[in-house]
């Protein structure tokens, strides 16, 4: 198995009574499909069906012996006279066992068409895992309105921060070539709910918004349209200068409004559903609003209204610091924004990264969840592991995303969770929506690490309803990729689980943050201290001296802290309480200092390094165990990634401990190996080629 069918292998269903029991129930379909959707939601389910189960229900008008599964909505289905509660909405659906006309059916209704390919690749997802299906009743929906993938894509096909190989829009190709591929994704990502994509990257060349790009456009978004997925563009702030040749991109220019207006129009000639636009302005070198004395309120509300009488949407990110603020950047992108709260037009979103620096292995979260109580916040994670050991390192993100969603940030008291604020339970009137920075490439498996597709499953299954548990989604997943065999997914399982804080454990323990290799990201680099800028340097993150470590940020110090509810405050403040997870965020501590596990704080350093180590050769030896459990293929691949992982996390650990070292000039205690070679050899290895440096000049705008 290489791994391309993703969650949708439909592998046969095994044991005979398993079987019999589902066919018996399957025998009859009444799936009339007159729209694209449903006529894909229709080929899914008989493309599933065969495959799970040999069986090719036969195709009826009415229902008349039972064991039918009557498949639409109220439209579709109008002679049986089919009814939707409402509450299900308009992407939700409802599986339901149900007599109609005395007759035992199956129901797999929606209000839409799209509800209906949900509901569709849920019910296959039942026999997929081997769930009983003999009394159903299932109504579910969306939580949040916008589920976003985001592709770091160029248009030379890098991709920045990709590593799973090179971009999968082929645009030399596009518009006269549909990839299958492009197919293969759009399902992939419309049976986990996803219905938006963002095809190039944030860093966005203006191009994309010319005559030809738009063509190439195009052709994906009608691609895309049969699964429920808009398409949304990067685009670049001075577009009006590049492309339409004025003089100024200021916001607030009538000529610079028209551009964009006309834009807008034209897109939607091509596109009539077409998303809208997602900008990075004013960061990283990006330009901005703020090169014409504009606020981000200004350049967000004037795309806006030109997307506004089309129904688009405008999703303007919150990642903003600049080297010239003399502040902990911590603290920047909430200073910019919390005093625009209510600024924005009705169809702007504010996408907030997860936390406040840069999707590091464990962040606390971003303050502004919670403090713009009238502004729309849409959720950012990163697929995509640039700092969490590129796609050779296994890491399941999902409880990372979880640890991020179910924060309380006591905005509205205690239980006002991070998810709460994104889900709109406190203002009804904004619009909801969570992105992804994806993971995809054009590697055969997509994703590069056979288990990194399940990084981006599980942040579908998020974006959809972000309560849901990691473990859950993780068996799940395992169960459609791979197989239903519980002495196979209950290993692995706790594999997944624990696999990110092994990872946060051999880079960046205790609140450690931003400490890798320069500008590749790769590897470790806690020793830089000569980047661009000074915000750009290790150093600035880990602030180690000889007398300790850590980044003041309570009132003493940076007092980024005040920055959250007084609850959240005092607790992460206070030494009592603030969890050892996020120490070093917040605290800046003598290395004797005594920590809850009764060593000082060097030896609790040394100790997590030595056990993330210890858990990547656990996590092998797991592995090695279920040999014959799993195809042949992805278990050798698993295999060899897991020796290259734990070579690395190796190094993690000794460059880390070493250089560490030098300040605390404690030992490293006893019974633990030595590192193999020096802090020398370590901040001297050279890499020549590192994935994931794109053809953007985003380093040294
Ligand atoms: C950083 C990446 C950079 C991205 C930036 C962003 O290193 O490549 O352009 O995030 O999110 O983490 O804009």
């Amino acid at each position: 198995d290489n791994g391309y069918k993703l969650w949708l292998g439909y592998s046969k269903v095994t044991g005979r009574q398993l079987t019999d029991t589902y066919r018996q129930q399957l025998r009859y379909l009444i799936f009339p499909a007159a729209s694209v959707q449903l006529n894909a939601a229709r080929a899914e389910l008989l493309t599933g069906l065969n495959a799970m189960l040999d069986l090719k229900p036969a195709e009826v008008k009415d229902i008349k012996g039972g064991q039918t599964v009557v498949v639409g909505t109220p439209q579709s289905l109008k002679a049986l006279a089919i009814t939707v509660p409402d509450s299900i909405g308009k992407e939700g659906y409802l599986i339901k066992k149900t007599l109609i006309n005395k007759n035992q059916c199956i129901l797999i209704v929606g209000n839409t068409d799209v509800g209906v390919l949900y509901g569709v690749f849920n019910f296959l997802k039942l026999i997929q895992t081997h769930r009983s299906i003999n009394e159903l009743n299932i109504a579910d929906r969306p939580r949040l309105m916008y589920r976003v993938l985001d592709h770091w894509d160029n248009l030379n096909r890098t991709v920045e921060r990709g590593y799973a190989g090179s971009s999968i829009w082929n645009w030399h190709k596009l518009p006269d070539i549909i990839d299958q591929r492009y197919i293969d994704y759009a399902r992939a990502n419309a049976s986990v709910g996803i219905n938006g994509s963002v095809v190039n990257n944030v860093n966005a060349d203006a191009l994309i918004l010319s005559h030809e790009y738009l063509l190439k456009i195009k052709a994906l978004a009608d691609v895309f349209r049969t699964y429920g997925i808009r398409i949304y563009l990067s685009v670049k702030f001075s577009s009006p200068i590049e492309l339409g040749g004025l003089k100024t991109a200021d916001p607030l220019d009538p000529e610079v409004k028209k551009w964009w207006a006309d834009k807008a129009d034209e897109i939607y000639r091509y596109i009539p559903d077409f998303g809208g636009f997602l900008v990075k302005a004013n960061s990283e070198g990006q330009p901005g609003p703020q090169r014409y004395g504009r606020s981000h309120a200004d350049g967000a509300n004037m795309l806006a209204d030109a997307l506004g009488p089309h129904h688009g949407i405008v999703m303007w990110r919150a990642f903003v610091y600049d080297n010239k603020v003399p502040d902990d950047r911590f603290k920047q992108a909430y200073n910019e924004f919390k005093p625009l709260d209510g600024k924005f037009e009705d169809n702007v979103i504010i996408q907030v990264k997860n936390g406040p620096i840069d999707f590091q292995p464990r962040e606390p979260f971003h303050p502004l969840f919670g403090a713009m109580p009238n502004t729309p916040l849409m959720m950012e994670f990163q697929l995509t592991q640039e700092y969490l050991g590129f796609s050779t390192h296994l890491v399941y993100e999902a409880p990372l995303f979880a640890e991020c969603l179910q924060a309380d940030t006591y905005r509205y008291g205690k239980g006002t969770t991070v998810s709460r604020i994104i889900k709109g339970d406190f203002n009804r009137k904004l619009i909801t929506g969570m992105t992804g920075v994806a993971n995809i490439g054009s590697d055969l498996n997509w994703c590069g690490h056979p288990f990194a597709q399940a990084n981006w499953y599980a942040f579908g299954r998020l974006a959809w309803n972000p309560d849901q548990s990691p473990a859950n989604i993780a068996a799940d997943w395992l169960r459609m990729t791979f197989n239903n065999d519980e002495s196979f997914l209950s290993p692995v399982k706790k594999i997944m689980l624990q696999s990110r804080e092994n990872t946060v454990n051999y880079m960046a323990p205790l609140g450690l943050h931003h400490i890798m290799g320069q500008s590749t990201h790769y590897g470790p680099g806690p020793w830089v201290d000569n980047a661009g800028r000074p915000d750009w340097n290790a150093t600035y993150y880990h602030r180690a001296d000889s007398v300790g470590v850590g980044f003041d940020r309570t009132n003493k110090g940076s007092d980024a802290l005040a920055q959250y509810a007084p609850e959240v405050e005092a607790n992460w403040g206070n030494l009592k309480s603030c969890p050892d997870e996020y120490l070093l965020w917040f605290h800046h501590l003598s290395w004797t200092y005594k920590m809850r596990s009764g060593r000082t704080l060097w030896d609790d350093v040394v100790w997590h390094y030595y056990a993330g180590v210890e858990s990547v050769k656990q996590m092998g030896g797991a592995w090695d165990k279920l040999r014959g459990k799993t195809d042949p293929e992805r278990f050798a691949e698993v295999k060899q990634l897991m020796a290259l992982q734990l070579k690395e996390a190796t190094t993690w650990r000794d460059a880390c401990v070493l250089y560490f070292q030098t300040f605390s000039k404690m030992p490293i205690g006893p019974g633990y190996p030595k590192p193999e070679h020096d802090l020398a050899y370590y901040k001297n290895m050279k890499f020549y080629y590192v994935p994931g440096i794109g053809g953007n000049n985003y380093m040294t705008n």
